[in-house]
């Protein structure tokens, strides 16, 4: 015996259909609009010398001639970022004034390292002494790579860098979602003359905030986005069964 015409099915399948398209594209749109970018200003910024000395705001890089060598530093409170996120991506991005390039050469690479041996409370207080601090300079330029060498010449003059960060950063920061991170950087084509100038980032010292950013891409945790695909297949096959079974009663 016939439970609905043929008219009436073709009706109901259209409208399963309609309700599973809306379905999916409810989910992916939800999906998409988890995706997220932090941009963060630097919490503090500055260099350390090879004598030791520092000073927090400039975040100069490279060799002022005179033996006086300068490695940058910059500090993110990652506290809006829940540890629950995957990161997906993550930038440099810093300012170079308009006064900001000053070498003997036509370009200087500049590349990020990771901080090994110095917390990040010396960091921004300092070891004690300039004779401690040096320990300091030379972590801000040694070890693991953040970025690849980022390539500056008198045309970044006036112009935001936005430096790449590698896999290995992606893991330290991945590591310290709700808290903060640091990043240390250096030219690392200085020549071997201790009086050329081969500076990069100089006159930093009173500009923006917003100068000196960090930007993080995530996604939610792997779990919850395989809530969402679990779901959406199971409203597909339970709206597909439901469709088969309306046509086995289909009256001839
Ligand atoms: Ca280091
Ligand atoms: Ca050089
Ligand atoms: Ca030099």
């Amino acid at each position: 015996m016939a439970l609905i015409s043929k008219a009436d099915f073709y009706q109901y399948r259209q409208y399963m259909k309609n309700i599973f398209l809306g379905a999916a594209l409810l989910i992916t749109g939800t999906a998409i609009s988890f995706a997220a970018s932090y941009t963060l200003d630097a919490g503090n910024r500055g260099h350390y010398q090879n004598n030791g000395g520092t000073l927090s705001g400039n975040y100069i890089a490279g060799n002022a001639g005179h033996n006086e060598y300068f490695r940058n530093y910059f500090v993110f409170d990652l506290s809006t970022i829940p540890s629950s996120d995957a990161i997906t991506g993550a930038a440099l991005r810093l300012f170079n004034p308009s006064t900001g390039y000053h070498s003997v050469d036509s370009s200087e690479i500049y590349t990020n390292f990771a901080l090994e041996s110095t917390s990040i409370s010396s960091l921004i207080t300092g070891n004690g002494s300039n004779v401690l601090n040096v320990a300091i300079y030379n972590d801000l330029g040694d070890g693991i790579a953040y970025s690849s060498r980022v390539n500056l010449s008198s045309g970044s003059d006036g112009t935001f860098i936005q430096i790449t960060l590698n896999t290995n950063f992606l893991s330290y920061a991945q590591s310290n979602f709700g808290s903060t991170l640091a990043i240390g950087g250096a030219l690392t084509t200085l020549d071997n003359s201790n009086d050329n100038n081969e500076l990069v980032f100089e006159s930093t010292t009173a500009i923006n905030p917003s100068n000196s950013q960090l930007i993080i891409n995530t996604v939610p945790e792997v779990s919850t986005n395989g809530l969402l695909i679990v779901t959406a297949v199971l409203l597909g096959s339970g709206i597909r069964s439901r469709t088969i079974s309306k046509v086995d009663r289909v009256s001839p």
